[in-house]
């Protein structure tokens, strides 16, 4: 199926300067009894309004897309898949903060927390003006210390963790985390996710690691700590990244380095704070993140069937 529809409204935000675009008409609902289902059919049956919705020339690799559908749990207000340059994400922190701003914009929230459904579990947020907060799935550490050899970098050694998307984490003392920096951060980040790839270090059942995450002593006197973010394909996080802060709270707890409860002010690469912490519930670690997300355009996009470009380019 590569049929376009005539147009798919949209309404584009940022969170702590990443941006999202969400779907609010037009993309014709994926099919599936499951966000799972949903995915996989926008994966397999609908990729070219993805790449058309968030490559250039419409949008750009930094861009996360979110796709509004009908509930699948009781009590559930909307789910949302997430989608970037490269395929769909699990959950996105960022993300969903965009979402309940935009969805706030349009008298589409209501009062107090509510749930939207994901590919990976239910979230659950609560709005009040451009600050929200998000409940997300839970969160864990999978694997402590792992030492992986990396091209042109040597030695790496960090951890596994599940944030609602995989990721390794680690420090790298010698790499000045800064935005001057982002490009030979991305492509040494990239070196170490292609290591773990071809060292077999994944994620449960063999799930792709398709995040890393850096990290550095904070700039901000109000941060605890400071982060770099590859995201699937070669984009980075501009936001301090909702999932990766989920995995790293996780992280701190396995090491008896956050207490339930305890404030996690996680700084993103280019200069914005969420505010994090972990909550105990039926033995799970559930994260709850607050981040500001602003709106910034609204707009119809177009495919005219005689733009050679209408699916989107791909430009790396
Ligand atoms: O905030 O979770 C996040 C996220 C994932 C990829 C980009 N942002």
């Amino acid at each position: 199926m590569t049929d376009f529809p005539a147009a798919i409204e949209v309404v584009d935000s940022h969170t702590e300067g990443e941006p999202t675009r969400v779907v609010v008409d037009g993309w014709p609902q994926p099919e599936g009894a499951t966000m799972a289902e949903r995915r996989e059919f926008l994966r397999a049956r609908q990729d070219h309004l993805r790449r058309a919705v968030v490559l250039e020339p419409r949008g750009h690799e930094a861009i996360v897309g979110a796709l509004l559908t009908p509930p699948v749990t009781p009590g559930s207000v909307a789910g949302v898949i997430f989608f970037n340059d490269v395929g769909t994400l699990g959950m996105c922190g960022h993300g969903l903060i965009g979402v309940v701003r935009t969805l706030c914009e349009f008298g589409r929230f209501g009062e107090g927390w509510l749930q939207l459904d994901t590919p990976v579990g239910p979230v659950r947020a609560a709005a009040e003006g451009p600050l929200v907060t998000i409940e997300n799935v839970p969160a864990r550490c999978a694997r402590r210390d792992v030492a992986v050899e990396v091209p042109d970098l040597g030695c790496v050694v960090g951890d596994v963790a599940w944030g609602g998307n995989w990721f390794f984490l680690a420090s790298l003392p010698g790499e000045r985390l800064a935005v001057e920096r982002a490009r030979e951060l991305v492509a040494l980040a990239t070196r170490l996710r292609d290591a773990l790839a071809a060292a077999g270090v994944t994620g449960d059942d063999g799930a792709p690691i398709d995040h890393v995450e850096l990290f550095a002593p904070p700039r901000r006197p109000d941060a605890d700590s400071l982060n770099f973010v590859l995201c699937p394909g070669a984009a980075w996080d501009r936001s301090p990244c909702g999932t990766g802060t989920s995995a790293k709270m996780a992280v701190l707890h396995a090491r008896g380095q956050l207490a339930p409860g305890q404030r996690w002010r996680q700084e993103g690469l280019a200069g914005g704070v969420f505010e994090g912490w972990l909550e105990e519930r039926g033995g799970l670690l559930v994260p709850h993140l607050r981040g500001r997300a602003f709106l910034t355009a609204r707009a119809s996009l177009r495919f005219d069937p005689a733009d050679p470009f209408r699916a989107g380019c791909t430009t790396a």
